[in-house]
């Protein structure tokens, strides 16, 4: 335990902190600096995971919320329960401790405290439903310790750690839907996201006209506009590629300049974008295009735009 605690010193030591925001830091687990993905290196590695057809591990990203090795889990979003969170001083319990997800979002909790077991236990501590929704008993502190748990109703529902009950956080879950021609959309918070009580959001682009097998590689462009669709509104582009999959993509408010990084998993789960270009009062403009199948440009354009208003 001592070990733990010098360990965990280190790694919140001002010289690490001034270097990596606490925020970046805690998802990830603290392991790995998360990366910002120029559009150039998407574009040069959408490349070779097309052409490798993802036989190798070409993520750009470290492994969500995790210090064991990268993989691959059948989840939506990681939380990690952060080094430290043992300790009443530390900053997180749970990182992130409050998020919005849209229906179905399957979430996995990393215990990323070694040396320390965890619990992700529903409800409020001492209330009367305490571990009826979803319970994961004690989670050892080893490598690639884990909980999932898949929110099949809408609602916020608060957790807690048993062992440390003066921790609590919370998933909001929306069943939040519009439907375009192409895609359907998912979110935490629907269309109005509202700053004062979400500070992130989970967008899900499900395609409804090409087949999700889970293995061929699908590019999407997601292109964000603020308060009007003219080119100089863009605040955003970027390309995603995943393997057959839906795509799932955090808004997150906050920082200095605009990062993107993910996905959570090896080559699944929730990528993020977070930045100032999410502000207080806007409407925003989000496009979403399949611009390959396989590496290849699909024959008639598969787009969509959904709009997203923020208030706070
Ligand atoms: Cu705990």
């Amino acid at each position: 335990m001592h070990c733990i605690a010098v360990s965990n010193n280190y790694l919140y030591s001002n010289s690490y902190i001034k270097e990596i925001p606490i925020e970046r830091l805690m998802h990830r687990g603290l392991t790995h600096r998360k990366q910002i993905i120029p559009i150039a290196i998407v574009v040069l590695i959408s490349t070779m995971l097309l052409s490798v057809g993802f036989a190798a591990t070409v993520s750009v990203t470290a492994q969500p919320g995790s210090m064991a090795t990268l993989q691959n889990i059948p989840a939506t979003y990681a939380v990690s329960i952060v080094p430290g969170a043992a300790q009443r001083d530390s900053p997180y319990h749970y990182f992130p401790p409050a998020i919005a997800v849209p229906i179905r979002s399957t979430v996995a909790w990393f215990n990323n405290d070694f040396g320390q077991p965890h619990t992700v236990t529903s409800g409020a501590p001492g209330g009367s439903n305490v571990g009826n929704m979803f319970n994961s008993g004690l989670m050892p502190a080893t490598a690639n310790s884990f909980f999932m748990y898949t929110f099949d109703r809408p609602g916020d529902f608060a957790y807690h750690c048993i062992i440390h009950p003066w921790r609590v956080a919370a998933v909001s879950v929306s069943d939040s839907l519009e439907r375009g021609v192409n895609f359907e959309l998912t979110s935490g918070t629907g269309p109005v996201w509202n700053f004062s009580k979400d500070f992130r959001t989970l967008l899900n682009f499900e395609p409804r006209t090409v087949p999700l097998d889970r293995t061929t590689p699908l590019a999407y462009n997601i292109t964000i506009y603020k308060d009007g669709t003219d080119p100089q509104n863009r605040v955003f582009s970027e390309t995603f590629v995943t393997a057959g999959e839906q795509l799932p993509i955090e808004l997150v408010r906050g920082g200095n300049e605009t990062i993107t990084y993910g996905p959570d998993f090896d080559t699944t789960g929730a990528y993020h974008i977070q930045g100032p270009i999410f502000s207080e009062n806007a409407n925003y403009t989000i496009r979403s295009e399949i611009s390959a199948i396989d590496g290849r440009p699909p024959e008639t354009p598969i787009t969509d735009e959904f709009s997203m208003q923020t208030i706070a």
